[in-house]
């Protein structure tokens, strides 16, 4: 029987199906693919993988448009092969996290279908219509993925709501026969033996389009209860919420202890803080560290043991970590372990987006046309009409674009990397012969046995989710350094972020200590920290 909170002590893998492993040739990863790698993932430590959408789809957004919430795309297996994966992994003690889209569908959705039809279908309240004449949206509301957040539907001379792309209606939140669908629909995976949901921008739903309001609507920690209440709450499932615009408070109702609402939030404030304030993520500038510090301990202090946060630095709307902030050149493998360190000391339940756990790095060689994803494209063709040069442009997608973490997973150096017999859906990062699974799993040291090392030391030390965090030199300009403390414990994590060595006046207390993982075997003097050098010291009080 699993605990109320078992969700606490683990490490979730993110997946992102197309990307992850073809069983069958047709150059998509599909739903075999990933039952044949679950050694790998049992062999890393992890519990639960959060399996990107896997639903019937056009895939306008890579399966965050669906088409049917009850059934699996074809080009991913069959519900049977879901059904499989479920059993397979639960023997390699992992849970399956299904990713819940409930702010929109896909316009090929029967709901829309028929919501389009007229307005007198039973159906058309299902989604979100204002009257106007073609050429004359409600207003100027923009879609995230460019353009107007409205779309003409010419025979019912009325426009409908979207904000992400027109193939993506927002489904209308305020209808209560549309929540009631949605409560049946994942009651209905419930039963499936999922073991949670992430859930999509769930801070977006109660929008009001008419005074201009997408996130935090008034009404949307009352739909969330409701949804709660209706589907997972008591149930011992893990649920995570997406929201962009999550504050400290806000955070407090999402992972409220009492179960009213998730398990956990997933915000992403701490990385967003290389984009120019109050700009696009597009808008590049340098990464400001020292907010990083005061961001990551903020939500480390105000959320110990009123509510629950996730840790992560990236998924399969990120770059790559170790490209972004870390260095994929000649410190790539230090620098990945010393990213992963700064996080895994702290509390919250860690996610590992595929491939970061090898190193994988950025697609930062791809031209134009290499582009696939809908953000990506759009944003080329927007900037280009504002007078933005291709260059420009460029050098924004190969640091920010989200097609970055989608390259196929690198498992060996055989051809496409192991991933496809066949052809590549998305091209093949060239540097596969070198960062791969293989190598990783044969190389004692490589980035793979050191999450190995973090995960098994989480799992074994509480005092990584119950102790009291304080942040160490807080305005240093290149050290990351914490220390915790727990019953008779002590942790200190004491972090170089960059590439040149630091020297530092580190606690007594640590004179003659060994750390307990490090990604350096040994160290010059202790107050010389060498290129992204990471430390993990346990201390008896
Ligand atoms: O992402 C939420 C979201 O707002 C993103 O579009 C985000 O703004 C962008 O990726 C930053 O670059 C979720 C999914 O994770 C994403 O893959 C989907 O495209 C989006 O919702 C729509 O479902
Ligand atoms: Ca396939």
């Amino acid at each position: 029987m699993l605990s109320e909170y078992w969700w606490k002590n683990i490490v979730v893998y993110q997946i992102y199906p197309k990307s992850f492993q073809d069983s069958n040739g047709d150059g998509i990863g599909d739903l075999k693919g990933i039952i044949s790698r679950l050694d790998y993932l049992e062999k890393l430590g992890i519990n639960a993988i959060w399996l990107s959408p896997v639903c019937k789809s056009p895939q306008e957004d890579n399966g965050y448009d669906i088409s049917d919430y009850e059934d699996i795309d074809a080009m991913f297996g069959t519900l049977e092969d879901m059904q499989n994966l479920i059993k397979e992994a639960d023997k390699h003690n992992i849970k399956i996290i299904m990713d819940l889209v409930l702010n929109h569908s896909s316009d090929e959705h029967i709901w829309f279908k028929e919501a389009k039809k007229s307005i007198n279908n039973p159906y058309h309240d299902y989604y979100i219509w204002r009257d106007g004449e073609e050429g004359n949206p409600p207003n100027d509301m923009k879609s995230i993925f460019g353009g107007s957040a409205w779309t003409y539907v010419p025979e019912l001379r009325q426009y409908y709501f979207h904000q992400f792309a027109e193939k993506q209606p927002d489904l209308n939140w305020d209808n209560p026969v549309v929540r009631q669908e949605i409560y049946n629909m994942i009651n209905r995976w419930i039963d499936k033996g999922v073991g949670g949901f992430r859930l999509d921008v769930i801070d977006q739903i109660a929008k009001e389009p008419d005074n201009f309001i997408t996130q935090n609507g008034p009404m949307l920690h009352t739909y969330i209860r409701e949804l709660s209440k209706n589907t997972f709450k008591g149930n011992h499932l893990i649920t995570v919420g997406e929201a962009w615009g999550a504050n400290i408070e806000r955070a407090k109702l999402y992972s409220n202890p009492d179960g009213s609402e998730f398990s956990m939030v997933f915000q992403f404030e701490h990385i967003a803080l290389d984009q120019q304030e109050g700009k696009e993520k597009w808008d590049l500038c340098p990464l400001d560290f020292i907010k990083l510090k005061k961001v990551l301990s903020k939500w480390q202090i105000e959320l110990h043991n009123v509510g629950w946060n996730s840790l992560f630095w990236n998924n399969h709307d990120l770059p790559r970590i170790v490209s972004r902030w870390g260095n994929d050149k000649e410190y790539r493998v230090e620098s990945a372990k010393m990213l992963a360190t700064v996080l895994y000391g702290m509390e919250g339940t860690p996610y590992i987006f595929q491939g970061e756990e090898i190193g994988m790095t950025n697609a930062s060689y791809f031209e134009l046309e290499d582009y696939e994803d809908i953000e990506s494209i759009n944003m080329y063709k927007e900037r280009l009409k504002n007078g933005y040069s291709k260059e420009e442009i460029l050098k924004s997608l190969h640091c920010k674009s989200r097609d970055n973490a989608r390259t196929p997973m690198q498992w060996d150096s055989s051809e496409n990397a192991g991933f496809t017999t066949g052809k590549p859906w998305f091209k093949v990062n060239k540097n596969y012969k070198e960062i791969n699974v293989e190598q990783a799993i044969s190389d004692e040291n490589s980035i793979f046995n050191y999450y190995r090392k973090l995960i098994a030391f989480r799992k074994e030390n509480p005092i990584i989710t119950n102790g009291d965090y304080t942040l160490l030199y807080p305005e240093h300009k290149e050290v990351f350094a914490y220390k915790k403390t727990y019953e008779n414990k002590i942790l200190y994590v004491i972090c170089n972020f960059y590439g040149n060595i630091v020297t530092i006046d580190l606690p007594n207390e640590l004179e003659n200590k060994m750390p307990v993982i490090a990604n350096y075997n040994n160290s010059n003097s202790i107050n010389e920290l060498k290129p992204y050098e990471a430390r993990m010291y346990l201390l008896d009080n």
